[in-house]
């Protein structure tokens, strides 16, 4: 058991102590990375770290059960957890003051080790924000609890008290339980805390200053308009039952999943792509204009990703406007393998790091595989890959639909595993043919009569043939299908149902147009997507 002499005041006093360098470590390490580099703080490092290391099963739960808040979760996590540890060594080192501040270095020292270890560090400065900021957490900590620290009283032949052996009665104490500095406590404290707070706010304002270049940049794009514009939505795609999804989902309500635990703001004024590799005779490096350049596409393609559990949220349908992919390869001079070509495998880097590899067979095979640079008539959203990502029907995103490229690698699958398939996801992951149930919603309770259910369906690059509805376990029955975009896009569906009173359980099940019924087979979403039929349990009063 440690002791705390003259313990007291001065024990919940350390522990502030250890906050406060907390605190100043943070704000200290904030500042610091404006100047090395936006965004690149400890927790943003050690939450990236955290989420590169994440195993991906519970990546998935997290992605499932938080959806996009998942981010903010895992920060708030990190928040708490070193909130905590900062509250014990601030303890630790009323007892032991070497020690106390020591550890807050080690802090400093895994949290360089998560900045220097993550796939966009290109630099050991990236350790400089989170040394700097344990070198001031630790500093302060150590001048706090001296404050702390009891100094000698008056009498200067005074035993300390730890010497006081049992049985022995002891004299006066040799030093006043109370006799530290609480003057220069309170000073130093407040003045840590005034400092810290103006490093952090100041190290906040540098880090969006320095994206707001990139935001400019973005409100200055005016989209040409298309060569070739999308086909207009037929009249009958588009169902106006309540609860459906909408058949084009607005940007504001597009799905998010990527590692970003900062969304990258990249400056379309200085981007650049090269696109090199094995079998590409003529490499490329393009600017945003030049893209903007070349002969633009609009298409409508329904995205969805691979964690999405069967009836999940993880698909959007979205009007893309971008650079045909297969034409830019082509120019470079790749052939595809089935043409001969050396390259099977297309790996797009990401700005921060993130590598996804896609079948390149797939892309040169005459499918919409777009460079994007627009949604739903505007330039991309930040959060959805501005200035360029990349957009495959039919193909899981984790595969094909890379945010914030950077660069295209032509390499084979043999030779390179790209982010996911390191973690444990398929090499190749075509969309498996699914169908959900928008409404009604689980345990909903409508009245007897009739129900509108209703939902979409989708099989991308293959189209949708069929849905079926069954109530408990009754016949399969049709659902009315609406009228097909494109076989790139999920189609919306739905069946008028005259409901008796009682639990009733709704299943849906869709056929693609190779004559595939979704199947019944229930399969986890790793590897390669989930498997099984949408239910929906309801009571009709
Ligand atoms: N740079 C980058 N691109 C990425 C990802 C990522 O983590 N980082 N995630 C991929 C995954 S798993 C999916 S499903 C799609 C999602 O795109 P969205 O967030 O625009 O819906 O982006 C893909 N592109
Ligand atoms: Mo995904």
């Amino acid at each position: 058991m440690i002791k705390f002499p003259g313990g007291g005041v001065r024990l919940p006093l350390a522990a502030l102590s250890g906050l406060l360098a907390g605190f100043a470590a943070l704000a200290v390490a904030e500042l610091v990375s404006a100047a090395v580099r936006p965004e690149s703080g400890p927790v943003i490092a050690v939450g990236g770290a955290a989420i590169d290391r994440t195993p991906p099963a519970l990546k998935d739960w997290a992605v499932r059960h938080f959806g996009t808040d998942d981010k903010l979760v895992l920060q708030l996590g990190i928040l708490a957890v070193l909130a905590l540890l900062a509250l014990l060594l601030g303890v630790l080192a009323l007892r032991f003051r070497r020690a106390g501040a020591a550890g807050v270095l080690l802090f400093g020292v895994v949290g360089a080790l998560a900045a220097t270890g993550r796939p966009d560090s290109a630099s050991t400065a990236d350790a400089l924000p989170s040394v700097a900021g344990a070198l001031a957490g630790a500093g302060l900590l150590y001048l706090l609890i001296g404050r702390l620290s009891l100094r000698p009283a008056s009498a200067p032949d005074a035993a300390a008290p730890g010497l006081v052996v049992p049985g022995q009665v002891s004299g006066p104490p040799a030093r006043r339980p109370d006799g530290w500095d609480r003057r220069g406590f309170v000073i130093t404290a407040s003045a840590a805390a005034a400092a810290s707070a103006g490093a952090g706010l100041l190290g906040r304002s540098l880090n969006t200053a320095n994206g707001q270049g990139a935001v400019a940049a973005r409100g200055k794009v005016t989209l040409p308009r298309p060569v070739s514009t999308a086909r207009p939505i037929p009249p009958g795609a588009v169902l106006h039952t309540p609860g459906i999804s909408s058949f084009i989902t607005p940007n504001g309500d597009f799905y998010r999943v990527d590692t970003a635990l900062v969304v990258p703001k990249v400056d379309a004024g200085t981007w650049r792509m090269k696109i090199h590799g094995k079998g590409v005779s003529r490499p490329v490096t393009l600017t945003f204009q030049d893209l903007l350049e070349r002969e633009l596409v609009e298409r409508d393609i329904t995205l969805t990703c691979v964690s999405n559990e069967v009836g999940g949220p993880y698909a959007g349908n979205a009007r893309w406007i971008g650079v045909p992919l297969a034409g830019l390869l082509k120019e470079a001079g790749v052939r595809p393998p089935s043409r001969g070509g050396p390259a099977d495998q297309l790996v797009a880097r990401s700005v921060d790091g993130m590598t996804i590899g896609t079948p390149v067979e797939d892309l040169m095979d005459g499918r919409d595989a777009l460079l994007a640079v627009g949604m739903n008539g505007r330039p991309l959203p930040f959060v959805h890959g501005f200035p360029v990502r990349m957009v495959v029907p039919g193909l899981y995103g984790y595969v094909s639909a890379c945010k914030w490229i950077q660069d295209l690698e032509l390499t084979t699958f043999a030779d390179y595993d790209a982010y996911w398939v390191k973690r444990s996801w398929a090499r190749q992951a075509p969309i498996k043919t699914e169908s959900r149930i928008d409404t009604p919603k689980p345990f909903a309770r409508p009245k007897a009569g009739t129900v509108m259910i209703a939902g979409v369906a989708w099989a991308q690059h293959r189209g949708i043939d069929r849905v079926e509805v069954r109530v408990d376990d009754g016949p399969w029955t049709r659902a009315d299908l609406a009228a097909e975009d494109t076989s790139d896009t999920w189609r919306q569906w739905s069946l008028p149902w005259k409901a008796n009173p009682g639990n009733h359980t709704l299943t849906v099940r869709a056929t693609d147009r190779t004559g595939t019924v979704q199947t019944e087979q229930r399969t986890p979403t790793i590897p390669d997507g989930a498997s099984g039929r949408h239910s929906v349990v309801i009571t009709v009063d």
